[in-house]
């Protein structure tokens, strides 16, 4: 027959094993913390698989410890919504282009210079050098944490009013652009109305005509099925468009050295990810929406596009110098 000890012993081991266990649980889940990440396209677009690597990532670095909630297709607002959410903390990574980046890193605005760059090779060398360390340094100083230069890709101008292979052609045309005063000037100095617009609100308004044409890289002109809104596509590669994984100063300082270096890693990996995907899709994208029914303009003869938005160069050095635009392209020509 059981003594009153020997239950009170073995109620007490009981006790114990569970105090011990609910304990490691606790520690288990206190460690998971959620990190959200914004971003504008959908789930299947090259943000999206720069999005999926870094989660693999930091989850694998941080053995769990970190788990990352990706929000596509502008659910946390537009680009320059979501930088605001980064500045108060209500996200704590956006993947963005550089549209709306200059409006509060003014210093980011010469990387949307048309005609800046002649190709990828030549910019993702730009970017990965001691200039984009450099532009990404003083991102850090506008209450916004860089992380890495990333990619959305050369920019080509689609509209449904008419073939353009010239900038006559482009001629009051009402363009799309993103809320960009370098990207609107460039636009206005071809001819046409730039209308500034948050990504969102683009499909809507070429589908109700509200604008006649917008300007995006083939990547996002096939994530977001343009063809359904947009018949010509002019491939002007007029600009080249970075992207960048942007933190949030409230999530980032609130992290260990360590794991700062986790989520830096986890962000060059995304960057990794994202260019694979752009070099992929720029090799397959206008076959693709050549099928599905938009009139491709291969052949563009850039020279006439190039002088006409040179303007927008000597109004950009008037506000903003000369100095950063001449080191982008002294170095570009080393790369
Ligand atoms: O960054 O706004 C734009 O046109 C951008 O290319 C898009 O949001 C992806």
């Amino acid at each position: 027959m059981k003594t009153r000890f020997a239950r009170r012993t073995i109620s007490t081991a009981i006790g114990t094993v569970t105090a011990a266990a609910l304990a490691g649980m606790a520690v288990q889940a206190q460690a998971a913390q959620e990190i959200t990440l914004g971003h504008t396209l959908s789930a299947t677009s090259h943000y999206a698989v720069g999005a999926q690597a870094f989660k693999e990532r930091l989850e694998e670095l941080s053995d769990g410890a970190f788990t990352v909630n990706e929000h596509t297709s502008g659910s946390l607002g537009g680009e320059r919504e979501m930088i605001e959410g980064l500045q108060i903390g209500t996200v704590d990574l956006v993947i963005t282009s550089t549209g709306p980046l200059g409006n509060f890193v003014p210093e980011t605005y010469v990387l949307d210079l048309p005609f800046l760059f002649e190709d990828y090779d030549q910019a993702r060398c730009v970017l990965d050098g001691e200039l984009g360390d450099e532009l990404l340094g003083k991102i850090g100083e506008h209450d916004l944490v860089g992380l890495a230069w990333t990619e959305n890709g050369f920019r080509h101008l689609t509209n449904s009013r008419r073939e353009v292979l010239s900038p006559a052609d482009a001629e009051g045309l009402r363009v799309r652009t993103m809320e960009n005063e370098v990207h609107q000037e460039a636009f206005r100095q071809l001819g046409a109305r730039p209308t500034p617009m948050a990504f969102p609100e683009l499909f809507t308004a070429l589908q109700q005509g509200t604008v006649d044409g917008q300007e995006n890289p083939i990547t996002v002109i096939v994530a977001t099925n343009f063809w359904e809104v947009q018949d010509h596509l002019s491939l002007t590669g007029h600009v080249y468009s970075p992207a960048i994984m942007l933190g949030s100063p409230i999530m980032f300082d609130g992290l260990s050295e360590e794991e700062q270096e986790w989520f830096r890693e986890a962000a060059r990996a995304s960057a990794e990810a994202t260019r694979a995907e752009v070099s992929r899709l720029e090799e397959e994208g206008v076959a693709l929406l050549e099928e599905n029914g938009m009139t491709v303009q291969t052949d563009i003869d850039i020279a006439p596009f190039q002088e006409a938005v040179q303007p927008a160069y000597e109004i950009f050095t008037s506000q903003h110098g000369s100095e950063m635009l001449e080191r982008i392209q002294a170095e570009a020509g080393n790369c």
